[in-house]
């Protein structure tokens, strides 16, 4: 038997985007709401993220999921989702393929299943096949049209909108949204991303674009550059949905009436909302399959245990 530290986990796809879900081993954040055990996961345990989801075990584009405790009674599980450069309030993709893990693990049956999250209470739906249907957190439009300037482009138009994270929607881009240009498509995001926080938004960590659908059924295609430079391979669930509160805004899209958002990989999401107040809450139903299940072993003998930090 081994005595390295160990952590178990479930690693899923949800429309190309992967997801690690830590079920056992994972760093004791204490009790209370899980956006302080946030803080206490990012402030005394970060070198666990960087384990986790940090090369050479990891990637950039792995998501992972901490599987914690509730503190939402109503709950049956609490959820942290961290990537290869920070946490993140809520994951669309992360939480179906969570939904489905947790169900691979015999933790759960489909039918109705609470989770509790950094950014509010996740109502989500398991139904036969790995397919998942979940309420987001109410989103809105921030801002609409925030001109910024890129040097050698011009004026770019941008809608600052939250959908459990905060994005840069842009639909006026003339970019190619093709997998064959993504080293194109993440250099005018970066480029976006910083000309916003050069406006007073630093928080906008995340820039989606958006073109006509390729596929049969699709209502749009996207792109979406993440934090840590990678791309989304699904259709972005909480970028689907600061989409919708930037249509739900315009008129553009009414009440319960689906959008099929395909992916830059041509995965889809398909969403509709609900109108709270003066915000929306977007309803999103994607597909995930389990692809393993592993025990991380953390030798304290190898400089890079920790992940490439
Ligand atoms: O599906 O919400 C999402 C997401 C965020 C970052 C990567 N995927």
């Amino acid at each position: 038997m081994s005595s390295f530290p160990q952590i178990k986990v479930i690693d899923s796809h949800t429309g190309g985007e992967p997801t690690r879900l830590v079920i056992e081993g994972g760093p004791d954040l204490g009790g209370g709401p899980l956006a302080d055990r946030v803080k206490v996961f990012r402030e005394q345990h970060d070198k666990f993220r960087t384990a986790i989801v940090g090369e050479p075990r990891g990637s950039d584009v792995s998501v992972g999921a901490l599987l914690v405790e509730p503190h939402d009674k109503s709950c049956q599980f609490g959820i942290i989702f961290f990537n290869n450069v920070g946490y993140l309030g809520m994951c669309g993709h992360g939480t179906i393929g969570v939904i489905v893990s947790l169900a691979h693990a015999g933790l759960l049956t489909p039918g109705l299943v609470k989770l509790d999250t950094p950014a509010g209470v996740i109502v989500a739906v398991l139904a036969a096949g790995g397919v998942v249907t979940f309420d987001n957190v109410p989103s809105y439009r921030r801002e609409k049209a925030l001109p910024v300037y890129l040097p050698g482009i011009g004026d770019v138009s941008c809608d600052l909108a939250w959908g459990g994270n905060w994005f840069c929607v842009i639909d006026e881009h003339s970019q190619r949204l093709e997998l064959n240009n993504i080293a194109q498509l993440t250099a005018y995001c970066v480029r976006v991303r910083q000309a916003v926080a050069d406006t007073g938004f630093s928080e906008v960590d995340h820039v989606a674009l958006f073109g006509p659908g390729t596929k049969a059924g699709a209502s749009s295609r996207n792109f979406v550059l993440c934090p840590g430079g990678a791309y989304d391979r699904s259709p972005c669930g909480t970028g689907t949905s600061a989409k919708l509160a930037c249509l739900a805004a315009d008129g553009k899209l009414a009440v319960g009436t689906e959008w099929v958002q395909e992916s830059i990989v041509g995965s889809v999401f398909r969403a509709k909302h609900r109108r709270q107040g003066d915000k929306i809450v977007p309803t999103i139903t994607g597909t995930a399959y389990v692809t393993g299940e592993a025990t991380l072993l953390l030798d304290q003998a190898d400089p890079f245990a920790w992940g490439i930090r």
